[in-house]
């Protein structure tokens, strides 16, 4: 053991580390391309890791999001798709998992997770109505704002210092929550919209202590309250970890507990769910099954299949019961945490605590020269691309987007960019060579130059948007 590895890994004799439980069967090949063509790759990209092609890149940090490798088990279940368009017997197999696991009383299928954020949004807000949440998310946000909506951030303040040490970074803030439904009236509520380890906080949790009060607080007013449940085995894990009384719980069980104060979820199944497609809406509240099992029909394909291949939707129900086994978590979050420990070892700027999914890199700090217009964590993910071909991705300004009303930039109060990490995919000497490379782009802060955006989508600017060096 060498003095330069972290203390949290554990220094002393007799230390007992954990480890993945697994072993890899299959695998695919990757490498680094030479520095001058990532140089032209990454101007042919416009400067957004979102536009690079994969072969160009060696560690793909971009997302967890479909990226994760399924078991022996997962691709056996491939072969029992049945690919009946109506009725599937892998369909039967989902909803047994979904409401054995999660709890859930009626599950509509759908191709990924904003198919679903769509029903939901479309059949649960009218025009004009207010959706608070735990801190705005993308696609989340859109779909709620092109069904009328409008959202309002109901997160705790320490969500948005990178360095506040609360250990529930993603709770709802009851008295803000409170004061937007007296001052609105509870009628003007659509619901409030509740997420698991929230994604551009840096995968913080909620507590159970929290959404049992949040539930109860929508209870005294007659709001509905929805889960984005996309990591919320991750977040159960956190609970276990943290908040007194759950320690000789499972994963398992915490999750459904959790599940049960809310009246119905979305979910992304790429992630928690161990699959490369897929998604499912869940809801106790049978009117409404009814018409989101209707609106699926129009935009996803039959209630019992919803765009997804019979095959995809047993790889499904069967990661279902993978990602709740707390081995499974352990190492899962034990990955991100060994780069993040090490990072912050090292005097680099990231989120603290580590979060579930990712290390969130503080490109504020990185680039304090940098005003925010000049997109820092565009450039940081940039200048990471470019030392070593590792991709990551932009959670800053470029995300935001802009306000519908005004047209302004939205200038989030985190600029942070993102170093995904897929699930059963890298090993911790991959998460060494990124530690070294983000430590060399550390050093190299000073000198580095901001970018400015000379295109913009409409929708979802920062998949598509282009960057040219100032
Ligand atoms: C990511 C992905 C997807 C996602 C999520 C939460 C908490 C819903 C969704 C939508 C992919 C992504 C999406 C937008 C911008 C960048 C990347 N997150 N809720 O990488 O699910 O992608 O299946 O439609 O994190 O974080 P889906």
């Amino acid at each position: 053991m060498t003095k330069d590895m972290p203390k949290t890994m554990g220094q002393q004799f007799g230390r007992r580390s954990w480890a993945e439980p697994w072993k890899i069967k299959m695998v695919e090949p990757i490498r680094m391309i030479p520095r001058e063509r990532r140089e032209q790759a990454l101007i042919a990209a416009g400067f957004n890791t979102f536009l690079l092609k994969s072969e160009d890149v060696y560690i793909d940090l971009l997302t967890d999001s479909g990226t994760g490798a399924m078991s022996d088990r997962q691709w056996a279940g491939l072969m029992m798709g049945d690919e009946a368009y109506a009725g599937s017997r892998n369909f039967y197999n989902l909803e047994n998992a979904v409401q054995t696991y999660y709890g859930y009383k009626h599950i509509v299928p759908t191709h990924q997770g904003r198919g679903a954020e769509h029903l939901l949004s479309q059949a649960a807000i009218r025009k004009g109505q207010f959706i608070p949440g735990n801190m705005y998310f993308t696609t989340t946000r859109l779909h709620q704002e092109l069904a009328g909506g409008i959202f309002a951030d109901v997160v705790i303040d320490e969500a948005y210092d990178t360095q506040n040490p609360h250990p529930f970074k993603g709770n709802v803030d009851l008295g803000k929550l409170e004061a937007l439904i007296k001052d609105k009236g509870a009628e003007n509520i659509a619901y409030v919209s509740l997420a698991g380890t929230v994604n551009m906080a840096g995968g913080q949790p909620v507590s159970m202590a929290n959404v049992k009060a949040v539930r109860a607080l929508c209870a005294k007013y007659g709001i509905r309250l929805f889960l984005d449940a996309t990591r919320m085995a991750e977040n159960a894990f956190f609970i276990q970890e943290r908040e007194e009384g759950y320690a000789e719980k499972s994963v398992a069980q915490i999750l459904k507990e959790f599940c049960g104060y809310t009246d119905g979820a979305w979910m992304s199944a790429k992630k928690d769910n161990l699959v490369n497609i897929g998604g499912w809406l869940a809801v106790n509240d049978p009117a409404l099954f009814e018409e989101l099992r209707n609106l699926v029909v129009v935009y996803e394909g039959l209630h019992t299949y919803g765009g997804l291949a019979g095959r995809d939707l047993e790889a499904m129900a069967i990661g279902i019961a993978e990602c709740v086994q707390d081995d499974h978590i352990r190492s899962r979050i034990g990955q991100v945490r060994y780069l993040g420990e090490l990072l912050a070892d090292w005097g680099v700027p990231i989120t603290r605590p580590v979060g579930g999914h990712a290390v969130f890199l503080d490109a504020a700090a990185f680039y304090p020269h940098l005003p925010q217009i000049q997109f820092p964590s565009q450039t940081l993910a940039a200048e990471l691309y470019l030392d070593s071909g590792i991709r990551s991705m932009e959670r800053g300004i470029a995300s935001a987007g802009r306000d519908p009303k005004t047209g302004d930039h939205y200038y989030p109060r985190l600029e942070l960019t993102r170093l995904t990490i897929p699930r059963r995919v890298y090993t911790q000497a991959h998460m060494d060579v990124v530690a070294e490379a983000v430590k060399a782009v550390y050093d190299a802060r000073s000198s580095t130059r901001g970018l400015k955006m000379v295109f913009e989508p409409k929708y979802l600017r920062f998949f598509q948007a282009r960057f040219e060096r100032l």
